[in-house]
């Protein structure tokens, strides 16, 4: 069996290859298609991203299985044996706008157990890891334990769109929440967004829709700092279907459940 230290030598050598090809990329014309709708987009990088950890993947580990955003792994219905959980580029619309605050974002998880999580800031070139149980990193950097944290000293990263009119929560609920927080910040990237948290930059980052590819590998990076992470209900991620999200510093998710999430869910 493949050891955790020899995919994480892998994953890191591909990470940089892939983050080389898509900043080489902003010299070439992208070829961009809608999905489901205006706003969700796809690129020719995209799957030409997830097309290159496939065969990589394939090639070194084929036993391993691969659950990426495009369609190119396998068609997972359950996290048996490792498997690959990949985004090759989380953000795609600030990629495609912006050139900048896009990462791939990668979770090995062997037996449904996080083993190893990357959150690969392109443009920075600021490579989040974790090897579970060796410590979370910026580059060489150790990240330190999360310190506890109240809302109204912190920053949350939160869309706007969860606090008006959507399908999937009452906007009166956040919206209490954004005014009590020091300050919210939206940065586009799920997987940035979640290193942010673990990195110490942001308190917290509350979303209503994920699927497994945006947090399967940040996740990993927060839980060794010592962080919080549930989905909105307080309960363990679908690593399956995708779920909510909240994470954030220690002692912050007991504050928000009791003010604004179960308080008031009578709404
Ligand atoms: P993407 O760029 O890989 O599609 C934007 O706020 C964040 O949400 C990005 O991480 C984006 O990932 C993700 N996202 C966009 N559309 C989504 C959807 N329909 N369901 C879940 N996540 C989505
Ligand atoms: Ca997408
Ligand atoms: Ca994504
Ligand atoms: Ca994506």
């Amino acid at each position: 069996m493949a050891s955790v230290k020899e995919m994480d030598t892998y994953a890191k050598l591909w990470m940089k290859e892939a983050g080389a090809r898509l900043r080489a990329s902003f010299n070439t014309k992208l070829d961009i298609e809608m999905k489901t709708n205006p706003n969700d987009l796809v690129t020719n990088m995209d799957k030409g991203i997830e097309k290159f950890f496939c065969d990589k993947i394939g090639e070194v580990f084929p036993d391993h299985r691969i659950f990426g955003e495009e369609g190119m792994g396998n068609d997972i219905k359950d996290l048996k044996g490792t498997v690959w959980i990949i985004d090759p580029i989380d953000g795609t619309l600030n990629f495609i706008h912006q050139q900048r605050d896009f990462a791939i974002s990668l979770g090995v998880y062997v037996d449904g157990i996080g083993k190893i999580g990357m959150v690969y800031d392109v443009v920075s070139d600021e490579l989040y890891h974790v090897i579970k149980g060796q410590g979370a990193y910026m580059d060489d950097q150790r990240l330190p334990s999360l310190e506890p944290a109240t809302v109204n000293r912190s920053i949350v990263s939160i869309n706007a769109s969860w606090v008006t009119e959507n399908r999937r929560i009452d906007p009166r609920l956040l919206a209490p929440l954004v005014r009590d927080a020091r300050g919210t910040r939206s940065y586009g990237s799920a997987a940035l967004e979640l290193a942010f948290v673990a990195a110490g930059r942001i308190d917290a980052y509350i979303t209503m829709r994920l699927m497994p590819w945006d947090f399967a590998g940040g996740v990993l990076l927060i839980e060794e700092v010592g962080g919080e992470v549930s989905n909105i209900k307080g309960g363990k991620l679908n690593y399956i279907e995708g779920d909510s999200l909240f994470v954030s510093k220690p002692g912050l998710h007991k504050e928000v459940f009791d003010k604004y999430l179960s308080g008031n869910s009578g709404l």
